[in-house]
């Protein structure tokens, strides 16, 4: 039977089983309170530039508060964006600590490192705002990734406490256009997940009309053939309409287990940020907005006949002055500290070992204790090859870790597209692993959720070069830790094969391992073969920090890289190389598929070649390389990513600076020259580093 088609409901009136009085005085408070942070900060921070980057949510905010009043659920996710600080304010931050993120105070949703309006807050016990983000759009897969979690605790994990827990996600008018909000919608609707989509359609995304977003500018009534999805619609301003369809809205998703969009319509009555001057709206259109003012219309409807004109400015009164005094309080806090910049960009050990935890995000501040692994392999066996180890190793840890799930495009039946979760499914059911919609943003922001929510994802990317539809969440996540101040992170292992394979192509053979260590925040892991990869793979699926495993298509089945299966416990730390043939005349640093090319050239060239393999890029082992150049005075750095800021560059570099007095020779570098990876074989053999080549290459530097 055809899934039921969206339903729409333009508010028609109160339904009594759902119509439930918010407490209209705290409303008021709160309204309030957040109009007089706004017009504190327009008419004065901002002027004073005491506040550099100024968002009002003047018209969103009534709205928002009795929504936030409803999450009351203590595994409640909601992530939020740029305009959502009264509903920051309904889910209970305190004025001061609102008030100090703009001023980029410490104590802050990230003490100064982030826009202050870029909110979170861990749940202790409350709804948990998971990060928010600046890039529009970019709220949506993870919230749909905690709704997927809260089902997976409910029913994996048998957990009753997320029985009626729900994932709320908030956005604007044009964010409804993003790739984002379309992903998460087809997650939440083909998987049924208790998600409820708030719409703020205010008809602008900065100056732009919402006509441009979506035919018609109204996302509501364009999906009202979408299967699996309940509307809701109304006006944001009118308290009856807005309370009665938030109410309905939250209480569907907790009932049904189901989701909702629910688009309620509200003016932007200041510029879309401090900076705004809106001369792109008429008039008209700007009086237009002001009539629609919810404060007026909340005043208008409580007041004679909820409570009295005395109690109505008696609240008002009172809310100002308490965010009067928060302000002062926030300024008073100090300026946050410059010598810890560059601190928790990865989870932070003490010397005595312990972990300054995030407050939330992955399995250690749940209290999880992973096994201890061994650093030494116990090899068993015959040898096994590159995928085998990953898959085995895979087995292993689902068997031990009911937290740890399995997914991406084609992992469940058909084991993925390489084979590495074949049987998977079959031995640990399709809660755990599992196949996803093709939306490598939405595996990567479904993993963001999931982890937020105490999970442990483990992603598979099909090709690596697939993975650039997600480059904003896995920016994100990398970023994460560091611009909460190690509120939240989000603990992930990200598996990506790549490189050549008998012959190359544009699409499925790019390497580019050097973007993620570029970028912040994530650990970057290259086996070279099977023994490693268990080792690395284990280390990073019980780790506290999000790793890219890159798994090379060469060596999934390559004899050179089969290795003995060396033990369940077997865990290599990151950040230490493997000297894979020792020497004295000349260093080869490489990693992945070039380490067995560089051993067979290193054989054959009649040099004294020292060749270590750095396994992984972030960290990597500088001491391991320094120590080796400065003995053997000659260094050559061979890879099969673009030379041009490959992570050769960055090697070179730092041994340029460290080793300058021990080279007697320039740094060499050999790899692919700046170009994609070509099909023929015949052309790939010309671009990637062959054996030959990098044998000619290593008599060249000796000879100098
Ligand atoms: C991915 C991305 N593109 C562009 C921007 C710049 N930008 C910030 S807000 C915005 C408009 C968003 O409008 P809407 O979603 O309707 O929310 P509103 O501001 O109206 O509440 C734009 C284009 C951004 N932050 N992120
Ligand atoms: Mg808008």
């Amino acid at each position: 039977m055809a899934a039921p088609a969206a339903s729409i409901a333009r508010f028609t009136g109160p339904s009594p089983q759902a119509w439930q009085q918010p407490d209209w005085k705290r409303v008021s408070y709160l309204l309030h309170a957040s109009r007089a942070l706004d017009d504190i900060e327009e008419s004065k921070l901002l002027p004073e530039r005491k506040v550099l980057y100024q968002f009002s949510a003047r018209g969103h905010d009534f709205a928002q508060i009795l929504l936030g009043l409803q999450l009351t659920d203590p595994h409640d996710g909601v992530t939020v964006y740029y305009r959502s600080r009264p509903i920051m304010l309904a889910l209970g931050v305190a004025l001061e600590d609102a008030a100090a993120g703009p001023l980029a105070r410490v104590g802050s949703f990230s003490g100064g490192r982030d826009i202050g309006v870029v909110f979170n807050m861990p749940g202790k016990g409350g709804a948990s705002v998971l990060p928010a983000c600046g890039g529009v759009g970019a709220q949506y897969t993870p919230a749909a990734g905690w709704a997927q979690a809260i089902r997976y605790r409910r029913e994996a994990l048998d957990d009753v406490g997320y029985s009626r827990s729900v994932a709320v996600v908030l956005g604007g008018d044009a964010s409804a256009a993003t790739n984002g909000f379309w992903s998460a919608l087809t997650m939440a609707t083909t998987l049924k997940l208790p998600m409820l989509f708030y719409i703020e359609d205010n008809g602008f995304g900065i100056s732009v009309s919402s006509k441009l977003q979506t035919p018609g500018g109204n996302i509501a009534a364009n999906l009202r053939s979408f299967a699996g999805l309940t509307i809701l619609e109304g006006d944001g301003t009118d308290p009856t309409q807005a309370a009665d369809l938030t109410a309905r809205a939250v209480a569907h998703v907790r009932d049904q287990r189901a989701p909702v969009l629910l688009r309620l319509t509200v003016p932007r009555l200041s510029g879309h940020s401090g900076q705004d001057t809106q001369a792109y709206k008429s008039p008209e259109v700007v009086a237009l907005e002001r009539a629609r003012d919810p404060l007026g219309k909340l005043h208008n409807y409580l007041v004679p006949g909820v409570f009295s004109e005395s109690e109505w400015t008696r609240i008002a009164t009172q809310a100002r002055s308490d965010v009067e005094s928060a302000v002062e309080r926030a300024l008073a806090r100090p300026l946050p500290n410059p010598d810890d910049v560059t601190r928790y960009v990865f989870s932070e050990c003490g010397v005595d070992g312990s972990i300054e935890l995030q407050q939330q995000g992955g399995l250690l501040p749940e209290g999880h204790v992973f096994p201890s692994g061994v650093t030494q392999a116990h090899p068993e066996g015959t040898r096994i090859n590159m995928l085998t180890a990953i898959r085995r190793t895979l087995d292993v840890e689902l068997a031990s870790n009911s937290r740890l799930v399995v997914f991406g495009e084609d992992v469940g039946p058909k084991g993925g597209v390489h084979g590495a979760t074949l049987g998977l499914q079959e031995k640990y059911g399709v809660e755990r692993v599992f196949d996803t919609s093709l939306s490598e943003e939405g595996i990567i922001g479904r993993a963001v959720g999931m982890s937020l929510a105490g999970l442990l994802p483990v992603a598979e990317i099909q090709f690596r070069k697939y993975a650039d539809p997600a480059a904003e969440q896995l920016n994100d996540c990398g970023t994460m830790r560091w611009r909460t101040r190690n509120r939240f992170a989000a603990p992930m292992v990200v598996r990506m094969p790549g490189g050549f394979f008998k012959c190359g192509d544009p699409w499925h053979s790019q390497t580019n391992e050097v973007a993620w260590v570029h970028g912040v925040g994530w650990h970057v892991a290259v086996p070279s073969n099977a023994e490693d990869a268990v080792g690395l793979l284990r280390s990073a699926l019980r780790g506290n920090d999000p790793v890219i495993f890159f798994e090379h298509r060469a060596m999934l089945d390559g004899a050179g890289a089969r290795r003995p299966y060396p033990g369940d416990d077997y865990v290599i730390p990151f950040g230490k190389a493997r000297v894979v043939r020792a020497g004295s005349e000349l260093t080869i640093v490489t990693w992945g598929a070039m380490v067995e090319r560089c051993e067979q050239a290193a054989a054959t060239s009649g040099v004294d070649v020292e060749v270590i393999d750095l396994r992984t890029l972030s960290p990597w082992d500088k001491s391991a390389v320094l120590a080796s150049v400065e003995k053997t005075r000659r260094c050559l750095i061979v890879h099969e990513d673009n030379g041009t800021a490959g992570f050769g560059a960055e090697i070179a570099a730092v041994l340029a600076k460290e080793a300058f007095f021990s080279l007697d020779a320039p740094i060499e570098r050999l790899t692919m020259p700046d170009i994609p990876s070509p099909h023929s074989p015949v052309l790939l053999d010309a671009a990637v580093p062959s054996p030959e080549r990098i044998m000619r290459t290593i008599q060249q530097l000796a000879s100098i």
